[in-house]
């Protein structure tokens, strides 16, 4: 099926960073831009993460747009319901909605080395055409069910914290939980109040620290409205305290050593009993795996109807789970909370580059691209969250703003300079990973635990080695000469939506005609 026309940008996702991609290009003047989501509703992993006690782990003050500020937060760490009532007022304060596409599930995005667009297909058979694209379809959009012996013989009723069933009464019930990551911590101390027993199968203790919620009072809410300073100090604020942590968190230093004493400070006063606390007592550096940020999770596991299992899983059967010291645990329900498929080393679908090469191809080995946003091979493509571009100690959000301002100075390039390509200089990608490998050498992250941030060969491409300053900083000026530019256009001026003369905000050293046209180009 042949695309109706020419777009200026395809952005691929309605989550956070497809509809804060959206509302930054407008704001530099792309007026058309089409985002194509494969739900019925915005939102991503806020829609889809519903479960009981669903929250966010960083302030919302700090885990929120700073070009959108919402002064009323109810408070410090928001609940899922409220961060996607947030993400669905961007929608309608910037008036998205007429952009976005919906049931658009893309199975395929295409360049055309002649033409310099990428045509997005969608599984419904339709197909879009733009000037450049932006992949913004989560890391953690795809919910993982593990491969357990016996999963398909056991007859409850099974249910994945990323796709809650609301219509399941737990009420009375008897429960598992699989996975104590930082969904089930959440999930656990809301289970315990509803059902009747709780299991929880431990495979590995995570780092606990207390979570320093407050609701914002009436006042607060009535100052953050009146004076946006306000909420920007405060922002600034929680944005420095978390900074301060990387000093733990992201490399592993004697701070790391404090983080780990303040946490098993946490666990001596909160858990009563030394034989719970050996179980709950990590083997790994604080860091490694995601810090588990919650002050009710111990004192869930140490209620009446809860009991921590250390023991392997052996396999499911049709009643429930048998550990590996023999015992069956029979359960109505089990939970799910073991996390995502994440993309390590691959695409969530297939993304074919000049001379037709392909993205999860060259990435099999580890995903890798230049300052995690471009990647040479493919031009005029931009991802928020590529690889090495994750926090493990401050705001998503602060990073995924860094990404989607650099790939608007990207967008206006293409748009001002009519550019065929714009393309990451190869050997630049090569030095700027193999500096980002080096310094993870350092960090946590590579210190010797099993998490989703590795691969199966233990590559991280998922963490950026260092402060949220450092990166935003890298990202702040995209600089024309790190790209082969090749100018000229098939695609007649006329038929490219609309954008208007903003500048692009790009470094202007531009070396255009570095690559040929079309079949010319060749491969790095
Ligand atoms: O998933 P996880 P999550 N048998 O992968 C266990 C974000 N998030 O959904 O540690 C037994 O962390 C697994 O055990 P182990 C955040 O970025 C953010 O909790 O591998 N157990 C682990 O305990 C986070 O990092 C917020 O040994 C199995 C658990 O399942 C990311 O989402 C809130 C198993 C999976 O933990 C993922 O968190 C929630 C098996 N076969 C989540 N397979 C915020 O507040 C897996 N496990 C922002």
């Amino acid at each position: 099926m042949s695309p109706a026309r020419t777009h200026a940008v395809l952005v691929i996702g309605a989550g956070f960073a497809g509809l804060g991609t959206a509302i930054r290009l407008r704001q530099a003047g792309v007026e058309d831009v089409v985002v194509l989501e494969r739900g019925w509703e915005v939102g991503g992993t806020w829609r889809d993460n519903t479960y009981p006690g669903a929250a966010c782990d960083i302030p919302s003050v700090l885990y929120s747009y700073s070009f959108a500020p919402n002064p009323d937060w109810s408070r410090a760490y928001s609940g899922s319901a409220e961060i996607l009532r947030y993400i669905r007022h961007l929608v309608e304060e910037f008036e998205l909605r007429p952009l976005i596409r919906f049931g658009a599930d893309v199975s395929e995005l295409r360049f055309d080395d002649a033409t310099g667009t990428w045509t997005a297909s969608t599984r419904d058979g339709r197909a879009f055409t733009a000037r450049a694209a932006v992949m913004a379809p989560g890391p953690l959009a795809n919910a993982s069910l593990p491969d357990i012996r016996g999963l398909a013989s056991y007859t409850g009723h099974v249910v994945h914290s990323a796709r809650w069933d609301h219509d399941y009464d737990f009420t009375d019930k008897h429960v598992a939980v699989i996975g104590t990551g930082a969904s089930a911590v959440q999930i656990i101390p809301e289970l315990v109040g509803t059902a009747r027993r709780v299991k929880v199968f431990q495979r590995t203790p995570g780092w606990v620290l207390p979570r320093p919620d407050f609701g914002h009072p009436d006042w607060l809410r009535t100052v953050f409205r009146h004076s946006r300073l306000s909420q920007r100090a405060a922002r600034l604020a929680w944005f420095a305290g978390h900074e301060v942590l990387a000093l733990g968190l992201v490399w592993d230093t004697v701070f790391t050593s404090a983080v780990q004493a303040a946490a098993k400070v946490n666990l001596r006063v909160q858990v009563r009993d030394s034989w719970m606390r050996r179980q709950l007592t990590p083997d790994f550096r604080a860091g490694c795996k995601r810090m588990l940020m919650t002050s009710d999770y111990y004192p869930a596991l140490q209620a009446d109807n809860c009991k921590l299992i250390t023991w392997p899983i052996a396999t499911l059967s049709p009643g429930g789970i048998r550990t590996a010291d023999g015992i069956e645990h029979q359960v109505d329900a089990i939970v799910f909370a073991t996390g995502f498929d994440v993309c390590k080393t691959g695409t969530p679908f297939p993304v074919t580059g000049l001379d037709g090469r392909r993205l999860d191809e060259e990435w099999a080995g580890g995903a890798r691209a230049y300052k995690s946003v471009s990647v040479a091979g493919y031009p005029n493509l931009f991802l928020t969250f590529g690889p090495n571009s994750g926090p493990g100690h401050n705001s998503a959000l602060v990073y995924m703003e860094s990404q989607i301002d650099y790939a608007v100075q990207g967008v206006r390039l293409i748009l001002d300079r009519d550019l065929r390509l714009l393309d990451a200089r190869p050997e630049r990608q090569e030095r700027f990973n193999a500096e980002i490998q080096r310094r993870l050498g350092a960090t946590t992250w590579n210190s010797g635990c099993r998490s989703w941030y590795l691969t199966e060969n233990g590559t991280n491409a998922t963490m950026y080695p260092g402060f949220a300053t450092q990166y935003a900083h890298q990202l702040r000026t995209l600089d024309a000469a790190d790209y082969r530019l090749a100018p000229g256009l098939t695609v007649p001026a006329r038929e490219v939506g609309g954008h208007n003369d903003a500048g692009s905000g790009a470094r202007d050293s531009v070396h255009e005609c570095e690559i040929g046209r079309a079949s010319a180009a060749t491969r790095p």
